[in-house]
């Protein structure tokens, strides 16, 4: 299936950082999706956090290195790698990784706090973007909620998702980022205080945002919103590349090198063109 991605879409997309591309997913798509879904979360990968035990769930993985040749092929039977080459004129996109949401109970309550993908990326550039797909149908403030034009920014700190200091630095002084605002405590003090853009979804629906954006993901709710399912699926084109702007870090953030198309490791300033990920639109 195709979706036709339009004028508005193209520059709301440049301008904002974000937009909905309303029934991008057909019914026979969104049920391939959930399957992938339903094994990421029965499988779940080295980088996995939160637990998925009776009916309280706060779950996240990204990029299990299992999931990839799943993801690999259901990217390839979609439009998506056309939509992205759509929005942006590009001529190469490439497949980076999947993250999955899931939230449940109490314990899926808590946001996902508001951050910036490229803190914890070793790569940068204009054409980079996250298809966050909604599984159930989710109001704005409950689904993706990006600060409009955020961008085109500055880079913060990362946070290390510490529920008692939501902006609790990531790399500190080891690396040379402004601290992150508490944008949830200023919107709380006053709606108005930052240019927050999201959009009521239904299943069916894929938001596009720029992994540069301030963003941050609702919770459940147990009156309106008892089981919070999204996936996201990551993408990057022409005008792409490696960056060398994160401190070395063990654990989760230590970034391993990554093998070039065109032979050896990538460098700072690479175009982002790593062996493992073909031109899906060649
Ligand atoms: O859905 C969420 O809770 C967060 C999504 C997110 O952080 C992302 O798409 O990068
Ligand atoms: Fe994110």
């Amino acid at each position: 299936m195709s979706f036709a991605v339009n004028q508005t879409h193209v520059s709301a997309f440049a301008k904002e950082g974000i937009v909905k591309l309303k029934g991008a997913i057909d019914a026979d798509l969104l049920q391939e999706i959930q399957s992938c879904w339903d094994w990421s979360v029965k499988h779940p990968g080295p980088f996995a956090t939160g637990k998925t035990t009776d009916d309280q769930v706060f779950f996240v993985d990204n990029g299990n290195p299992d999931a990839r040749s799943m993801y690999e092929n259901l990217v390839g039977s979609t439009s998506f790698p056309q939509i992205a080459a759509d929005l942006w004129q590009s001529s190469f996109i490439g497949f980076f990784a999947e993250e999955i949401f899931w939230k449940k109970g109490n314990a899926g309550k808590t946001e996902t706090f508001w951050h910036q993908d490229t803190v914890y990326s070793p790569w940068g550039g204009e054409h980079w973007c996250n298809f966050w797909i909604p599984l159930v149908p989710m109001t704005g403030e409950q689904s993706i909620r990006v600060v409009r034009g955020s961008h085109l920014g500055v880079m913060y700190d990362g946070t290390t998702f510490n529920p008692k200091d939501p902006t609790e630095p990531l790399w500190g002084e080891a690396g040379n980022f402004p601290r992150l605002p508490d944008i949830t405590a200023d919107l709380e003090r006053d709606p108005a205080s930052w240019d927050v853009v999201s959009f009521d979804l239904e299943p069916g629906d894929v938001v596009v945002l720029h992994p540069h954006c301030l963003h941050s993901g609702g919770g459940s709710d147990p009156a309106t919103l008892p089981d919070r399912r999204n996936i996201v699926l990551r993408f990057f084109g022409d005008r792409s590349h490696y960056s060398d702007h994160l401190p070395s870090m063990q654990g989760m953030y230590d970034h391993k090198p990554i093998k070039s198309a065109s032979g050896g490791y990538l460098k700072d300033g690479d175009p982002y063109r790593p062996v493992y990920s073909p031109n899906l639109i060649a």
